[in-house]
């Protein structure tokens, strides 16, 4: 397959990244790739005679200390926000105008979430929906006039209310099948409402067969809009981004995407749209820069961290990674305020990264039984039983974790320090356990490799750190919970793990490791690798199915954790989709390929503001 046609399977629209909208010369930097010859020194991992040690192969790093340090944005501080609340205010009370057309109020709520604008109507979103859903469960037919034989709105409406923990019954879906229980073969010309089908059929538990048939009805029917013969002279803008829409829900369902990261995505598409509202496009605009200054400050503490800690530069075997160490971190939580739960998170997730190269490429099974005491003592005196490569990796780990304990004592009281440590004894003892297996040749079942790797995946270490330092109060009894492994964070590593194991495990099996989820699968069924793909994005599927149940149950857990859980599937999904992105390996021996695109959409994510449309300065 040749590389433009790879390219335009990525989800952009149109099928390249055009050049609108963004802003000119001063924040692009078409340089910013590191030389890596240059910027490495000394290193405490110089070739070994005695050890025969694997090697990941590596890339250096891609966003140079330099460049990152230059990031800007024209929208820092109060320099928009007169503008910015303006508009604000403007969409408020349009939400507001449309009370009492329950269909308008649906697709404005559609409209600024799939723009990243909802959080700014959080508490006005529940009680529209409350109020649907008390009406819906009231009405004795549970149908109204808005919605009845629309699938687009009996969708939208589903989708939306199940988003919101109103857990509305599958059995909507009914009107739209034939007396042979079949979907009605009459719906199929209508592709929005298809769309709308697809959409909501995410949101399904575990024995909701309705829900199971109605996503494999849309699916069907949205592959086959997809390969109709198309007028590519048709100028109709509309009918793209419904083509955009269908193709971009295909590769992975709104359920399952990252919203932040989506917003970018989709303010892009929405500003073509025929209909679309200037108003609210302006304010996406200006929320979206907003956060994306707000971002870039974080982004710069996380770099100097990292730069500080020496970990890049003497630890030639690991992953450089603070980039996208980063972006899981946006992913997870992006709330504007929650900037010190984003830093803390890089510099976690770019530890993390490193003690997994020690243990899946570098370490003797010698020293990493070392390196498992050190951190279950979390002793400093620990490091002299340590070699030199590993004093750093031990020290930057132990201070790092000690200054958030230290930082949430200051501003709470709270002494979690045991907590933190906890979850990292949990992970090196699960990497451990892995670079056991594989030294001695061991082949898990799938069973016993699932397990740990849904441990040795970090999930609980990065929900456990966000938990940490994004909440205040935080309490005893919420620290006893995550330190007895609650189901949520055993799902969420679970999706995390498949998703791994799909991006990574080719080069990992190359390199030598233990087998990964495919292999295992591969192991003890004898299916080909491509069967035991698919094997593993059907136990991503049936994890989301828990997922989904956990939230309708919500038992003893905030809203908002359960949906932090949930993002980190979302980002795993993200990252992965086409490759390695965290270690921007890819499948193609034309290795620019993943990076190139997945590098694209950080630096629209984190360097590029959208830009200013109107005089929002005046
Ligand atoms: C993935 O690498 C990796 F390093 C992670 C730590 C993924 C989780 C993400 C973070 C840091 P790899 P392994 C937010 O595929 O060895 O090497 O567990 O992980 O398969
Ligand atoms: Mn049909
Ligand atoms: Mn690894
Ligand atoms: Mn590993
Ligand atoms: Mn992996």
């Amino acid at each position: 397959v040749p590389l433009s046609s790879r390219i335009t399977t990525f989800s952009t629209f149109p099928p390249s990244l055009p050049p609108i909208s963004f802003s000119k010369s001063k924040t692009h930097h078409p340089q910013f790739m590191t030389n890596a010859a240059t910027t490495k020194t000394t290193t405490l991992c110089e070739s070994n005679t005695t050890i025969a040690r694997r090697s990941g192969d590596y890339k250096p790093a891609i966003w140079n200390f330099d460049y990152v340090q230059s990031l800007s944005s024209d929208y820092v501080g109060e320099s928009c926000s007169g503008r910015l609340n303006k508009v604000k205010e403007d969409v408020r009370v349009k939400l507001d105008d449309v009370e009492g057309d329950p269909l308008a109020q649906l697709e404005l709520i559609d409209l600024l979430q799939k723009l990243g604008l909802s959080h700014h109507y959080e508490d006005q979103i529940d009680i529209i929906l409350k109020s649907m859903f008390t009406n819906f469960t009231n009405s004795s037919n549970n149908q109204s006039s808005w919605n009845t034989n629309n699938l687009y709105a009996t969708a939208l409406q589903f989708r939306l209310l199940r988003q919101h923990g109103y857990w509305i019954s599958q059995e909507v879906f009914n009107a739209f099948k034939e007396e042979t229980g079949n979907f009605k073969e009459s719906l199929c010309g209508d592709t929005e409402g298809i769309l709308s089908l697809y959409q909501a059929s995410y949101y399904l538990i575990d024995g909701e067969t309705i829900l199971e048939e109605a996503r494999d009805f849309a699916t069907k029917h949205l592959r086959e809009y997809m390969q109709r013969p198309r007028n590519i002279d048709d100028d109709d803008d509309d009918d793209h981004i419904l083509s955009a829409l269908v193709r971009h829900a295909l590769e992975l369902p709104l359920h399952w995407r990252v919203p932040r990261f989506e917003a970018r995505w989709f303010i892009e598409l929405y500003q073509r749209k025929q209909e679309m509202n200037p108003t609210v496009l302006e304010f996406a605009k200006l929320d979206f820069n907003k956060l994306q200054s707000i971002y870039q400050q974080d982004i710069k503490y996380a770099f100097r961290w990292w730069r500080d800690s020496q970990l890049g530069e003497k630890l030639s075997y690991a992953r450089d990674r603070m980039m996208v160490s980063f972006l899981w971190t946006v992913g997870v939580t992006f709330e504007p305020e929650l900037g010190y739960c984003r830093r803390m998170s890089a510099i976690a997730n770019a530890l993390i990264t490193v003690v997994d190269d020690t243990y899946d490429v570098y370490g003797s099974l010698e020293e990493l039984e070392v390196f498992t005491h050190a951190v279950e003592r979390w002793d400093v005196n620990a490091i002299d039983h340590l070699p030199d490569y590993m004093k750093l990796c031990f020290l930057s780990l132990h201070s790092a974790i000690n200054e958030i304990a230290y930082n949430v004592f200051k501003e709470q009281g709270i002494h979690i320090l045991k907590y933190l440590k906890n979850e990292w004894v949990g992970l090196c003892r699960a990497y451990f356990k892995e670079a056991r297996w594989y030294y001695s040749g061991y082949k898990p079942s799938m069973e016993e490799y699932i397990e740990n790797a849904c441990l040795s995946i970090a999930a609980p270490v990065i929900l456990g750190h966000a938990y940490a330092t994004a909440t205040n109060p935080i309490t005893k009894e919420d620290l006893q919970t995550m330190d007895e492994y609650p189901k949520i964070v055993h799902w969420s590593g679970m999706v995390l793990r498949l998703a791994d194991d799909l991006g990574t495990s080719t080069y990992e099996i190359q390199r030598g490791d233990v087998p990964k989820s495919i292999q295992c699968y591969m192991n003890k069924t004898g299916a080909s690798e491509a069967d035991a793909r698919e094997h593993i994005k059907l136990l991503i599927d049936e994890t989301w199915k828990k997922l989904n149940k956990f939230k309708k149950e919500n038992s003893g857990f905030s809203k908002i954790f359960i949906e932090r859980a949930m993002h980190l599937g979302r980002t795993a999904q993200y990252v992965y989709l086409y490759g390695d992105g965290h270690a921007f390996q890819s499948k193609s021996n034309m290795e620019d390929y993943g990076k190139q695109n997945f590098m694209t959409h950080l630096k629209y994510l984190f360097g590029e503001s959208f830009l200013k449309e109107t005089n929002w300065t005046k």
